[in-house]
């Protein structure tokens, strides 16, 4: 059980909270945030968010009121050491804030995590959320209606519905209860419009990322007897070519999911310091626990995996009969 009491008295007691999350922000990163800034700052708490990454073009319009700082060392450094309270969302490995983690792990503040991912390193003070949660704003979304610490209005339920419809791929994944549905229910009450927000987020793609899907797609490799692992490649030359960004493709792996052999699929997106390996899989298939073979990790049916300092080409080939193999091993 999630001590949401414990949360309260935490944010009762202190004064000034740091907020951040994992490098290349989703909406229910973002969102989680916002929900929890503005929850804060009625209560007249010192509130900033800082973030290793900027936020994406796409959800900049979530962050209204413009509160989101990108990190930059010589100013943030004293404030991140100064700060009661450091709220870790969506994340719960330090090096999910690249080169924050440092700062992070020598302030002396009360730490916080709250997070619906498995496997938490041990450097918080405390975490909040489980693995049972859709998204981080479903825990953002209890807390507030557990301990009445604020009111879900407008300016809360968007960032919460943004957070949560994203994270259940529009309500259909795995962790999308009765309750999720209840939620959303409550956020539609106090103002959300589902196409209006969904098409502020989803429709928002350049003629370049969808020419770069489209090379993409078109470049899917199929493995297996009946095509059950699928994989797509993403090279910063074609990042290049179509003048997009690594965050662009963050949906390609969903798309190749959509093919009806595909159990497992695998996306390499090559970065400029090594490459990082997205992984989908459908029904009870594990992704998680082959993404900790290589250090990765995340849920089941969506995970990752970043490799440094190597190419893809190296180890491609390695990865994928390894998938292979887990995907027998799995039968
Ligand atoms: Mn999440």
């Amino acid at each position: 059980m999630t001590d949401f009491k414990l949360l309260e008295e935490i944010f009762t007691t202190y004064q000034t909270f740091v907020l951040t999350t994992h490098v290349n922000p989703d909406a229910d990163a973002l969102g989680s945030e916002l929900a929890l800034q503005r929850i804060l700052k009625r209560k007249n708490k010192s509130v900033r968010i800082i973030n290793f990454s900027s936020t994406p073009a796409y959800l900049n319009f979530l962050d209204s009121q413009n509160v989101i700082e990108h990190f930059n060392e010589e100013e943030h450094s004293e404030v991140i050491k100064a700060a009661d309270v450091i709220v870790a969302l969506d994340f719960n490995r330090s090096d999910r804030i690249v080169r924050m983690s440092k700062l992070f792990l020598e302030s002396s503040a009360v730490k916080i995590c709250i997070d619906h991912h498995q496997f938490p390193e041990n450097v918080f003070s405390h975490i909040f959320g489980s693995p049972e949660y859709c998204a981080t704003g479903h825990i953002i979304h209890d807390f507030i209606a557990k301990t009445n610490y604020g009111k879900i209005d407008y300016e809360i339920a968007e960032p919460l519905y943004a957070a949560i419809m994203t994270d259940t791929g529009s309500f259909r994944f795995d962790r999308t209860t009765s309750d999720v549905h209840r939620i959303a229910a409550e956020l539609l009450d106090a103002g959300v419009v589902p196409i209006e927000l969904h098409s502020k987020i989803f429709d928002q793609n350049s003629p370049g990322k969808m020419l770069l899907l489209g090379d993409t797609l078109k470049g899917i490799e199929y493995y297996g007897d009946n095509s059950e692992l699928g994989v797509m490649t993403v090279t910063l030359r074609a990042l290049k070519k179509y003048n997009t960004k690594e965050d662009d493709t963050d949906q390609f792996i969903n798309m190749m999911m959509m093919c009806e052999t595909v159990q497992f699929g695998l996306k390499f997106l090559e970065l400029k310091d090594g490459f990082k390996v997205s992984l989908r899989s459908k029904g009870k298939l594990p992704a998680h626990l082959f993404a900790a073979k290589y250090g990765g990790g995340g849920h089941m049916n969506a995970s990752g995996i970043r490799i440094k300092g190597k190419k893809i080409k190296e180890l491609k080939p390695i990865i994928i009969s390894e998938a292979l193999k887990f995907l027998e091993e799995s039968k």
